[in-house]
């Protein structure tokens, strides 16, 4: 593999005899899609090679109170911009594998090595995801049949969400993963719900920017019509995996036609980029199931791990298709339920407030889990063109807020990264705050909020 720089595979074949020697192995991971997957790829790896271990899934603001007990320690998908003086100081060992950008400098004391592509030229922000330095590591060993899982975590991570596929060292784990068989990846229709979502319903929650077919499914119906493209086979409802290239390709143009029509002048010729963009569809899942297609099977994961399930998410990744995928269903269908019926409740008193840069709603009593999905779904029935914010009680003992934002990716073609902007914000009122530029996210103090949204207001007067 030529794009791993020299200095990063040292690294990664000490973290190898680390691993090997190590007879007793604690995992703590992100609670996130990415984290999980890393947990996965690291506790497969630990399987194959009849090492003892256990895994824990964690939020960043448990690690100060984690105790070392065990010979070595993992930490994936984070750790690298987290202090861990605590972590330093006895005899047994540390690990860490993470993608997000380092506190410390390259370190490599003995007994404590951090694997991280920042250290070796390498944007962990769209180059490589947690799970995809877990795969490298397993790699090292020859587990190439892991390389999946490494594609999973990208997805999840949304690497590809910018630029409509996985690039730099994701892409090299894509490859893996179609030499042993068990990947497809190619051009289509940037369409979320490729194998589940009958071809009109998936079409009425494309977005980015509204159109007449955003959440109303008979003008999507309409659509399908007017272009020839029929919604049923003998058998069921299409879905985007139904349709012929040329079907697709009449889709793909009226689909630009339409968008090119509702942006103004300088965003047209971002249209492709949100129309087209590359699937990844694992082959050795289900036709037709959540889990054939990588960005659905992450959301199916991110429902596990919203509702504080991880570990159910963990085994279906594992391999298990029986009673933990029932499961993992059943949490799936809990979701939607949950989410269909906030939504409801933000839509029936006119919530959404709005701005002059921003919108905005009060999610009192929605899970802050989850108030990132609601953001990003009610922005299709606010305006586009401005960012979505949401607000919601951390939990039921903290009264701190949690706020995240989602916006269209056409925003962030233009040059704004949101993810910056809210973590600048947010320590300006005394909170902290980070993410991708489209979706991002932060925790302020529960009397901050208006400061929070006037300051967030101002500081978009010179970009918006
Ligand atoms: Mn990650």
């Amino acid at each position: 593999m030529a794009v791993i720089p020299k200095s990063m595979n040292k690294s990664l074949s000490k973290a190898n005899e680390m691993v090997k020697k190590a007879e007793d192995v604690k995992i703590y991971s992100h609670i996130d899609c990415d984290g999980i997957s890393s947990g996965a790829i690291l506790s497969s790896t630990l399987d194959h090679l009849e090492i003892d271990h256990e895994i824990e899934f964690i939020s960043l603001d448990m690690i100060p109170d984690l105790k070392k007990e065990n010979e070595l320690t993992i930490f994936s998908d984070l750790g690298s911009g987290q202090n861990m003086d605590h972590f330093k100081t006895s005899k047994s060992r540390v690990l860490i594998l993470d993608h997000h950008p380092p506190l410390r400098k390259a370190s490599d004391e003995s007994g404590f090595l951090e694997v991280n592509p920042h250290y070796h030229g390498i944007d962990g922000s769209f180059e490589v995801s947690g799970g995809g330095v877990c795969y490298l590591l397993a790699r090292t060993f020859q587990f190439y049949d892991l390389s999946w899982i490494g594609v999973l975590s990208a997805v999840g991570d949304m690497q590809n969400s910018l630029s409509g596929k996985l690039v730099g060292l994701n892409q090299e784990i894509v490859k893996d993963s179609i030499n042993r068989g068990l990947l497809e990846s190619d051009n289509d229709l940037a369409i979320y719900g490729r194998q589940t979502r009958p071809i009109f319903v998936a079409l009425s929650y494309f977005g980015d920017v509204n159109l007449p077919i955003t959440n109303d499914r008979n003008e999507a119906i309409q659509l399908l019509k007017n272009l020839d493209i029929p919604i049923r086979n003998s058998k069921r409802q299409r879905t985007l995996y139904d349709l012929t290239m040329d079907e697709k390709r009449r889709l793909f143009n009226e689909l630009v036609r339409m968008m090119s029509r509702a942006v103004p002048s300088r965003y047209v010729k971002y249209i492709p980029r949100l129309v087209s963009g590359n699937y990844y569809e694992f082959l050795e899942e289900e036709k037709y199931s959540s889990l054939r297609d990588a960005s659905e099977f992450s959301t199916a994961i991110n429902a596990c791990s919203r509702h504080k399930n991880p570990e159910i998410a963990l085994k279906v990744i594992k391999g298990d298709r029986s009673s933990s995928l029932d499961e993992m269903e059943e949490l799936g269908k809990q979701h939607r339920s949950y989410l269909a019926q906030k939504m409801e409740w933000i839509q029936e008193e006119d919530r959404i407030k709005s701005l002059k840069n921003l919108q905005y709603f009060h999610g009192n009593g929605i899970k802050s889990e989850v108030i990132g999905t609601i953001a990003g779904m009610i922005l299709s029935y606010g305006d586009w063109k401005k960012p979505m914010l949401g607000f919601t009680k951390i939990n039921e003992e903290n009264d701190d807020l949690k706020v995240s934002l989602r916006c269209s990716r056409l925003l962030a073609f233009d040059g704004i990264n949101f993810g910056q902007l809210i973590s600048k914000v947010a320590s300006k009122v005394g909170g902290s705050g980070g993410g991708h530029s489209t979706a991002c996210g932060a925790y302020i103090p529960w009397d901050k909020e208006e400061k929070f949204l006037e300051m967030f207001n101002e500081s978009l007067n010179k970009i918006l």
